[in-house]
């Protein structure tokens, strides 16, 4: 699995270089770098990359979209660390964004990544006819806007220091994490042309891969060593932050992901050994320690 995560991140982070030292030069490239290339598991492009080989989609058209979701990843993570959000001073075991350049740049430097997602996805070099280009960045738009990753971060910091049901709690990290797993898993569906009620079963999928990756992400920090994890561990809890653990406890946290693994493979089954891959990545993502 590490292996395959590693050949994915070298290709997205060979495409990106590329794309971003083919346009002219600006003062906010170094902390745009900075954000992208600063470590990173890749594991979005790795869920794009399983569902694509499910319909047999290129592998170089899944890697440039691929670096389009990476783009507003690493903007996301950035605007996440800043004083006014989680006020976060350490990402991927460096001084985040804001600590390295200033609140304004890191701001800015997030926003141009959001824009360059969608100079990607336009992207002449991508193979893609316009229509099908346009889908995707129109997917990807309302993914990360007030209905997906914002309107889902709005809730996890208004949520602070709050009793709320496990619905909400579920419905908040569908939103700030789930979606954008939701545009991996759709966006092989969206280049094949597939109908309204298929692109509906993957964009469920999506968001419960999504779900058990953010509850993945809360168990690491309730129990994780924060010198492999690369940023504190244990703020949750002191943030008040309403998490699956906050309401059910740990153990039940974790029958908890564990039965979503089992219900997203049960509906991977019509797809037969070719959902292998996907699978096994299910698995990484609920035992990995970072
Ligand atoms: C509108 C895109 C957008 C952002 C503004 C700040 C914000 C609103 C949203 C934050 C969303 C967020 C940070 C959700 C947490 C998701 C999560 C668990 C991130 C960690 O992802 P990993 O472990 O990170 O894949 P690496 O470092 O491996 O890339």
């Amino acid at each position: 699995m590490q292996k395959k995560l590693n050949k994915i991140a070298k290709d997205t982070n060979s495409f990106l270089k590329k794309f971003i030292n083919s346009q002219k030069k600006s003062n906010l490239i170094i902390p745009m770098k900075y954000g992208l290339f600063s470590g990173g598991k890749k594991i979005r492009s790795k869920i794009l990359i399983d569902v694509g080989s499910l319909f047999k989609i290129n592998y170089k058209s899944l890697i440039i979209i691929g670096a389009a979701i990476e783009c507003i990843h690493a903007y996301s993570l950035i605007h996440d660390d800043l004083p006014c959000m989680d006020n976060d001073k350490i990402r991927r075991g460096k001084p985040s964004t804001h600590i390295k350049f200033g609140e304004s740049t890191a701001v800015l430097a997030g926003n141009s990544l959001l824009t360059m997602a969608f100079e990607i996805l336009s992207y002449s070099k991508l193979n893609l006819n316009k229509d099908i280009k346009n889908n995707l960045i129109n997917k990807i738009s309302h993914c990360s806007g007030h209905l997906g990753i914002a309107g889902g971060q709005y809730l996890d910091l208004d949520y602070e220091n709050k009793k709320v049901s496990k619905k909400k709690i579920i419905e908040m990290e569908i939103k700030k994490t789930g979606k954008l797993f939701s545009f991996c898993c759709v966006a092989p569906l969206i280049i094949m042309k597939k109908n309204k009620k298929d692109i509906k079963i993957f964009e469920n999928i999506g968001a419960e891969i999504g779900l058990l990756f953010q509850v993945a992400d809360d168990l690491i920090d309730y129990r994780g060593n924060s010198l492999i994890v690369g940023k504190k561990t244990g703020k949750d809890k002191k943030k008040g932050k309403a998490t699956l653990i906050s309401l059910l406890g740990y153990k039940n946290t974790i029958k908890y992901a564990q039965s979503l693994i089992l219900q997203i493979n049960k509906k991977l089954k019509k797809y037969g050994s070719k959902s292998k891959n996907l699978s096994e990545t299910l698995n990484y993502i609920l035992n990995r320690n970072k």
